[in-house]
């Protein structure tokens, strides 16, 4: 584990001696690039993100705390991606690095969100795996309530061609169509069109396929999976992504997004989101 600074920000590097990598900005607590070994970077950062420590970071994964998207009156996702987090805990050996970050209130935030919190974000790098924990505690004298998500921005060879499974039979929210309920028939989920949609309570592992590489994710703590790609127009709208990104990315995003968590004072939740690469 090593500090380096990333196109300007502080940042981190991990690596495990078989070639796994990976880098997390302090700004956003946000993991920028994974790389398992002898492959390419599983994750997408958009070429035109705004690495000016004030912009959310396109792409990665940003932590969205303690509001996903625009459910409240917060700025969209919240404010764990605007902030600089720090580093607690750094371990590691030849075959994995951990570390964790961490945020707590400061009057900026109390000034958004009335509440006093730490967050966690315990990263780990292992062999062909990424794992990713968000602790949430309560260290104030009331409840508090938030919404969230690990908003993982997968980099995909051409969208097109890949296809989500594992979400069939679960119902889900559809951002695209006036935010309907609807339930997934087909066994597999290809993306043909914009789509914007929580899926709730999903109960197993999805697996992202692609003609010549797979990747394993799970979900533990989180109930529900968001599947997002901004398609032509969206893209074209989105400053910050090239025109063609949506071919080259997708979002499959761990959230508490339906319900929202409630914890009394001294109370903690915590959720993990699992990549394996296949
Ligand atoms: O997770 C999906 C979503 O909430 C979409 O509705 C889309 O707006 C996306 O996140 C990106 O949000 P951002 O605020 O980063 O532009």
């Amino acid at each position: 584990i090593e500090r380096i600074d990333f196109r300007g920000l502080p940042a981190l590097r991990l690596g495990t001696r078989n070639g796994a990598s990976a880098v997390v900005s302090l700004f956003g607590g946000q993991v920028l690039s994974w790389t398992p070994p002898g492959g390419t970077d599983r994750l997408y950062l958009s070429p035109n993100a705004v690495l000016d420590r004030k912009t959310p970071i396109r792409g990665g994964i940003p932590v969205c705390f303690p509001q996903f998207a625009d459910l409240g009156a917060l700025p969209a996702h919240g404010f764990a991606r605007t902030r600089d987090w720090s580093v607690l805990t750094e371990r590691g050996s030849k075959d994995y690095a951990l570390v964790t970050l961490g945020l707590v209130d400061d009057e900026a935030t109390r000034t958004l969100w009335p509440h006093a919190f730490s967050a966690e974000l315990s990263i780990l790098l292992e062999e062909s795996r990424l794992d990713l924990e968000f602790e949430v505690t309560n260290t104030g004298d009331g409840d508090l309530e938030f919404t969230a998500a690990l908003h993982t921005y997968l980099a995909v060879r051409e969208v097109e061609e890949s296809r989500l499974e594992g979400l069939h039979g679960f119902s889900f929210r559809d951002k695209t169509d006036a935010n309907r309920i609807k339930r997934d028939s087909g066994d597999v989920l290809l993306i043909e069109g914009e789509a914007d949609r929580v899926y709730h309570d999903v109960q197993r592992p999805v697996l992202l396929r692609e003609y010549d590489r797979s990747l394993g994710i799970n979900a533990e703590g989180f109930p529900d999976v968001v599947v997002w790609n901004p398609w032509i127009e969206r893209s074209k709208a989105i400053v910050d992504l090239p025109d063609d990104a949506f071919r080259h990315m997708l979002c499959v995003e761990a959230a508490a997004a339906q319900q929202p968590v409630r914890l009394a004072p001294g109370e903690s939740w915590w959720g993990r989101q699992t990549l394996v690469a296949l």
